[in-house]
Order: C-alpha cells, then sequence, then structure tokens
C-alpha cells in the first residue's frame, strides 16, 4: 500500500461514541471539514482525518493499515483480538478515553440464586461476544454452550432460545427489562484509542506522539 502522509482515525459514524469522540478530538485541537453522513471527514488544521464507519469495523481497519488509528470500546477491541484479529498485527490500547463507560457482564433469570460461574455449566449462553465470553467460561473451567447473536441478545432467555446472556450493561434497566438481573462483570470498558503495537516510523508517527499528548493533556484536565 502506498504510504499516506496524513493520519486517518477511524470512528464510529453514528452512534453513543461518535459525538464524545469528535468532541474530544476537537478538544485535541483538530478540526474537520465535509458532513458527517459522508464516509470521510477532512482535517481542516493538521493533517489528520477521520473515517467514520461501524464501530465493528474498527479494529479490522486498524490492523489492515487501512487506518492508522480508531476510537473504539474496549469491548470490541478485546473481541477482535479474541476473534477477528489472529492474522493480522496485534492491536494496542493506546489509552483509554473516559466515554461509553460499560460493563460485559453476564446476566441470568431473575429468580436464579446466582453464585458463581459454575452454575452455568451445561447452560446455553446468548452473546454477541463469543470469544470473551469463551475466553472466560475457558479460564473457570465451565463447558457451556455459547450461541453468538448479532443483536437483541436479551431477549434471548425469553424466546427460550438461551439460559442466560453475556451482554453489556449500563444502567441495567434492559436487564430489569427482561427479567433478568447481573450476575458476573468479565470486562469493564469503555471507549479507547485502538492502534498498532508499533508507531509508523514516519510522521505519521510523530503526529500520533503529537495527538497522544494533546489527548493526555485534555483528560488530565477533566479528571
Ligand atoms: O452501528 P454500529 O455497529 O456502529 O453501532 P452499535 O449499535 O454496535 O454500537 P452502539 O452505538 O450501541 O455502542 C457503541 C459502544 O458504546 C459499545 O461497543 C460500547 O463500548 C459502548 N456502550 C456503552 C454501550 C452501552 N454503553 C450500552 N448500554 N453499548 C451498548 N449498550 C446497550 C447494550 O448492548 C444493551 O442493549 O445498551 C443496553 C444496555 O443498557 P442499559 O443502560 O439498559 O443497561
Ligand atoms: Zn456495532
Amino acid at each position: 500500500m502506498k504510504p499516506r502522509d496524513r493520519l486517518r482515525i477511524a470512528m464510529q459514524k453514528s452512534g453513543r461514541l461518535t459525538e464524545p469522540a469528535l468532541e474530544l478530538l476537537n478538544r485535541c485541537g483538530l478540526t474537520f471539514r465535509q458532513s458527517r453522513d459522508k464516509l470521510f471527514c477532512f482535517g481542516e488544521g493538521e493533517p489528520v482525518d477521520l473515517l467514520l464507519v461501524r464501530d465493528d469495523d474498527i479494529p479490522g481497519l486498524i490492523a489492515q493499515g487501512v487506518c492508522d488509528l480508531g476510537i473504539v470500546g474496549r469491548n470490541v477491541l478485546n473481541e477482535y483480538r479474541l476473534t477477528g484479529g489472529l492474522a493480522g498485527p496485534a492491536l494496542a490500547e493506546w489509552r483509554p478515553l473516559g466515554f461509553g463507560r460499560c460493563r460485559l457482564s453476564v446476566a441470568v433469570p431473575q429468580e436464579l440464586d446466582y453464585r458463581d460461574a459454575s452454575q452455568l455449566q451445561g447452560q446455553r449462553i446468548a452473546t454477541s461476544y463469543p470469544g470473551l465470553l469463551g475466553e472466560w467460561l475457558r479460564e473457570r473451567g465451565v463447558d457451556a454452550s455459547v450461541v453468538t447473536l448479532a443483536g437483541s441478545v436479551e431477549i434471548a432467555p425469553r424466546l427460550g432460545t438461551a439460559d442466560a446472556i453475556c451482554d453489556l450493561v449500563q444502567s441495567g434497566g434492559t436487564l430489569v427489562a427482561n427479567q433478568l438481573r447481573e450476575a458476573d462483570v468479565l470486562l469493564e470498558s469503555e471507549a479507547v484509542l485502538a492502534g498498532p503495537q508499533a508507531l509508523p516510523s514516519d510522521e505519521r508517527g510523530d503526529m500520533i506522539e503529537l495527538l497522544l499528548k494533546r489527548l493526555d493533556g485534555v483528560i488530565q484536565v477533566r479528571e
């Protein structure tokens, strides 16, 4: 691939992370031209552009070298590391960004008296995170059947297609509405700045270092 002289950051086109990610980049002194319904946003002052995509595609775009960095949930990054990223270069979490906080948790029917993971033995657990759930179960020596669903995971127990679920939880309202309760936390998540393990050795590497410095300043002020 022809080396690029501008830095390219992948971020969510439309979703929970879009506004806070853009606000953070603005606070780092980056402003962008172009409307946000387009794929690209061109950086006005600095040589930094945005690629607006679905969050699930962000780790792959970094691994393929299409983008230099990405702003994505730790849940998505770590799932990619376990399931999608086996062939590509390793990805690193460069900075936690302090927004988009949630937990990836196992939830069980409200009436179940959950004590520990051993109770999930032989159960069907619905999730969109088969990599993270599979690893967590393996570490605990639990043999359960992982049912992978793209969405609406929380309704699987009511439909009778799963006994428990593993999904993102923030307020817990979705679980309550589906007669479920949070039983165990697999991962504390938030938006992170993701990139390759090693920085590019050209101007883009210098630009990334500058961006990291500005990010640290902005994050410090906010804390
Ligand atoms: O279209 P695209 O694929 O880009 O968007 P998406 O629908 O996959 O993602 P989106 O915008 O819903 O979430 C993006 C990221 O925000 C996630 O990957 C998480 O890192 C983070 N995040 C933070 C959350 C939540 N909080 C959250 N509450 N992502 C999803 N939820 C959902 C959860 O799946 C469940 O359905 O909200 C429901 C639970 O919320 P409570 O408050 O009822 O517990
Ligand atoms: Zn998504």
